[in-house]
This record gives C-alpha cells, structure tokens and sequence, in this order.
C-alpha cells in the first residue's frame, strides 16, 4: 500500500515517462526525414525505452494497491532545427526526469516508503545511464562538427553506439 501522496508523485512520473516516448518517436520520424538513418533507429529504440519505463511504474502502482492513470496524449513538436539542437533537447529531457526521480526517493525516503524506494533504485541507474549516452553522442557531434559533410559521420557514430547499447542489454 503506498500513499495517496505518492500514488499522485508516481502517476506524474507515468506522465513524463510517456510524453518522453512520444517525443522520442517524433524526433526518430524527423531523422528519418533528414535522411539519418541511424539517429531515427537510435531514436525509434529511446522511444520503446521510454514506453517501457513508464509501463513499469504503471504495473508497479497497481501491485501495490494504487490506482495507475493512463496518461493524456499531448502532440509533440515534429521538427527539431539541427541534428545537435535534437540531441540538447533530449539530454535536457532526461536531466529533468533524472531530477524528477530525484523527487520520488527523497518522497520514498521521508514517508518511510522502503517498497518504493528499492523500486525507485533501478531508475536512478537508469537516468544515471542514460544522461552518460546523451553526452557522448554531444561530445562526438562537437568533435565530428555539424557542417553537411559531418551529418553522414554523426548518423554513422549514433547508429554504433545504438548497437552497441542494444548489444548491451541484450547481454544484461
Ligand atoms: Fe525514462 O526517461 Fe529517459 O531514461
């Protein structure tokens, strides 16, 4: 049984959990259409991610007795400026559901919630890993530089570390 307090914090995370998968699947149809091909794949496997960690908290509010709130659809933007600027804006997205996790564990933490504190380590992980991506794609954007001829180098770049990230989780 958890309380009415973080039944509501949790079903917020449900929230930002599926607004990141659709805004993931907007940007992998954007690269798409850039012609960038591996940042959609790249992208188009984020937005699963995002699918699944929010059906993860979902199942989680109702295994212990709370009620999960499907979320409303709210359209995202369907054109993201520059290849770079996409990547900022994903690695801002996931600093604000890093800080948002934040949020919960302390909540966990002053209500005396261990339940939901052990459930809430594995997002911390999470976050931890996925920030760590955004910035090494970042980091390989500003080294390759973002001139035309550089786009094909970044798609090829973003679409190893994709594979080698799926690789991973494969072997987990
Ligand atoms: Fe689930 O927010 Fe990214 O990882």
């Amino acid at each position: 049984m958890i309380s009415k307090k973080m039944e509501k914090a949790l079903n917020e995370q449900i929230a930002l959990e599926g607004s990141a998968c659709f805004l993931y699947l907007s940007m992998s149809a954007w690269c798409d259409q850039q012609g960038m091909s591996g940042c959609a794949q790249f992208m188009r496997h984020q937005s699963a991610e995002e699918q699944m960690h929010m059906m993860k908290i979902f199942d989680y509010v109702g295994e212990v007795n709370g009620h999960p709130i499907t979320p409303a659809i709210k359209q995202p933007a369907k054109d993201f400026g520059t290849i770079q600027k996409m990547f900022e804006q994903v690695y801002a997205h996931e600093q604000k559901v890093t800080k948002s996790i934040h949020k919960l564990v302390s909540l966990a933490k002053a209500e005396d919630d261990y339940t939901t504190f052990e459930f809430l380590q594995w997002y911390v992980m999470e976050q931890r890993e996925e920030e760590d991506s955004m910035r090494t794609i970042l980091d390989r954007i500003k080294i390759i530089g973002t001139g035309a001829q550089s786009l094909y180098f970044i798609d090829k770049e973003v679409e190893a570390i994709s594979a080698a990230a799926e690789a991973a989780e494969e072997g987990e």
